[in-house]
């Protein structure tokens, strides 16, 4: 059997989940509309963008973020705003 195609093996790689990545708070789920790519999150305070804890509407950076969360979950998730919108770019559960 021959082994993969370098390109084939680079392109798996960067189909896989990404490594652990920093959050910046933690989250419960209120609302989910994936054909619109929006999640809505009862948050703490983020520091790194200078919010308070509230509950708001993001926009997901990529709709699989929201494969595996449902409303009511505890979640730790990092944003930044991107064009102008707050735009979820991790999403995990809480541990
Ligand atoms: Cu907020």
């Amino acid at each position: 059997m021959r082994s993969f195609p370098a390109l084939l093996v680079a392109l798996v790689v960067t189909a896989m989940p990404a490594r652990a990545q920093p959050t910046d708070a933690e989250a419960e789920v209120t609302r989910i509309d994936k054909a619109a790519g929006r999640v809505t999150l009862r948050h703490g305070a983020i520091a790194r963008l200078d919010m308070p804890a509230m509950t708001m509407a993001y926009r997901v950076a990529d709709p699989k973020l929201l494969d595996g969360v449902a409303v009511g979950d505890r979640v730790r998730f990092a944003a930044d705003r991107v064009g102008g919108s707050y735009t979820v770019t991790v999403l995990v559960k809480a541990p």
